[in-house]
């Protein structure tokens, strides 16, 4: 029964996404954004805007569509996306994007250590177990949505998650534990 509670993101976000490359980068001014996972951390930490987004690192690629879960908000049925994951010599590179957001929120998304049919994602991925709860320990993306309601972040980390974060889940910044949308890798 888990399965039924993931729907397949809409294909026409598929065109849309492909113009997202050319949008992005004059978010810088997020603000503080109350006090979730946003608080106290450098923006920097989850997006780089100068990074190679994962879909065009040249190494071990997968990638995940977002589907909307039933914990997301009401009026969150237009959500959709897509995610990368490279991994390289020189680490890990995540790259999402979406569309279908509330313009001007924030949205943080994290690495999971289980897949999306899997209790929504499962708990956070981190390389150590014992470490913290924050980047390089986890592996963290952070974006304001613009006024189209899109976003996109990249972030890269000099450790390999290796087969250790099958999803990658995305929540609204002010409330962290409300999960929006999963997406496997594969
Ligand atoms: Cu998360």
């Amino acid at each position: 029964m888990l399965t039924t509670r993931l729907r397949p993101a809409a294909v026409v976000a598929a065109s849309l996404l492909l113009t997202l490359t050319a949008c992005g980068g004059s978010e810088d001014d997020a603000g503080a954004g109350g006090s979730g996972d946003m608080a106290g951390m450098e923006m920097s930490a989850m997006n780089d805007p100068d990074a190679t987004p994962a879909d065009e690192v040249d190494g071990d690629r997968e990638k995940g569509e977002f589907v909307v879960l039933d914990t997301a908000p009401p009026g969150s049925d237009e959500v959709a996306g897509e995610a990368f994951l490279a991994q390289d010599d020189s680490g890990t590179t995540v790259t999402i994007r979406l569309i279908g957001l509330e313009p001007g929120v924030d949205y943080v998304s994290h690495l999971h250590d289980a897949g999306c049919a899997e209790g929504d994602g499962g708990d956070h991925f981190k390389f150590d177990p014992d470490g913290g709860d924050v980047p390089p320990n986890e592996v963290h993306l952070g974006f304001t949505a613009t006024e189209q309601g899109t976003g996109q972040a990249t972030v890269t980390n000099d450790q390999r998650v290796e087969d250790g974060a099958p999803s990658i889940v995305v929540h609204p910044a002010e409330a962290t534990d409300n999960r929006l949308a999963c997406a496997d890798f594969s």
